[in-house]
């Protein structure tokens, strides 16, 4: 695997190297897809997998994580220097009682990185606070994550306030557990498979 050394960092929880492991890939001319995909996120999967198994539990998942952040604290420079350009204000968060924010914050870093200046409320937020946003900063777009299939009733709650509030936006929904179908359910009117497929469906509410 091209990307092995940052596979590695993750599942070997590095902290202290992860950040250098991944300038080296950068300065060998690794293509940072790869980095995202076959290195950091790959080496998630496979530390949630571990961690369904019982053979890892919640402090090996969160310093991974962390390892996880550094790494992609690297990247993100390059994330942003797509050339994919769009213009819009998004609303972003965890839904309540959700507290996973990686996925999120991959998502707001493509979504700037596609031109779109968003609005963190970070995670565990409640449905009127996603619309005191959508109001203060003039939204086009609302975009929800969730991670739990308990949190997923909270995000069809944020979609049923938001709709009854009557606000011109547009909502999207992802996170692991969310489908095409679960978003139609709950009245959303899109749904991001990963933090590209967000940025498209973004560009598509905007235009
Ligand atoms: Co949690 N956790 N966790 N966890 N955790 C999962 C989600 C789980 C699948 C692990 C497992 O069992 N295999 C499982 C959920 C099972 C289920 O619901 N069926 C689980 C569990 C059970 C829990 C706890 C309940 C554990 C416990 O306490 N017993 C607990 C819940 C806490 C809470 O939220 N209330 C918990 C806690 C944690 C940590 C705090 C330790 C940590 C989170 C740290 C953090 O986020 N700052 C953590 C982690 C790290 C994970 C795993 C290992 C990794 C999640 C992740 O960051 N993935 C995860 C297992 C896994 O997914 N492999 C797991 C990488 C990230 C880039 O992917 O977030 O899916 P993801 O985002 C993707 C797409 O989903 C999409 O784009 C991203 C990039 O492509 N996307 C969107 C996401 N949001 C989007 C929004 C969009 C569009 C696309 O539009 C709006």
């Amino acid at each position: 695997m091209a990307v092995l050394e940052v596979y590695e960092a993750i599942t070997g929880y590095n902290l202290a190297s992860v950040a250098e492991i991944v300038r080296q890939e950068l300065d060998k001319g690794t293509d940072v897809s790869a980095i995202l995909n076959e290195g950091l996120i790959a080496a998630m999967d496979d530390v949630g997998s571990r961690f369904s198994e019982g053979e890892l539990f919640v402090p090996e998942m969160l310093m991974a994580a962390k390892v996880m952040q550094a790494g992609l604290d690297v990247i993100k420079p390059r994330l942003l220097e797509t050339d994919i350009r769009a213009k819009g204000i998004i609303v972003m968060g965890t839904v309540q009682g959700d507290l996973h924010d990686i996925g999120k914050n991959l998502v707001m870093m493509m979504l700037e990185g596609g031109g779109f200046e968003v609005i963190d409320l970070g995670v565990d937020v409640e449905p009127r606070k996603f619309v005191a946003a959508a109001k203060e900063h003039g939204a086009q777009v609302i975009a929800l994550s969730a991670l739990l299939t308990t949190t997923m009733p909270a995000m069809e709650g944020t979609v049923a306030t938001l709709k009854k509030e009557g606000l011109d936006v547009k909502i999207m929904v992802g996170g692991a557990p969310v489908t095409r179908n679960y978003a139609n359910k709950i009245g959303a009117d899109g749904y991001g498979e990963d933090a590209p497929g967000a940025v498209l469906l973004a560009r598509e509410f905007v235009d």
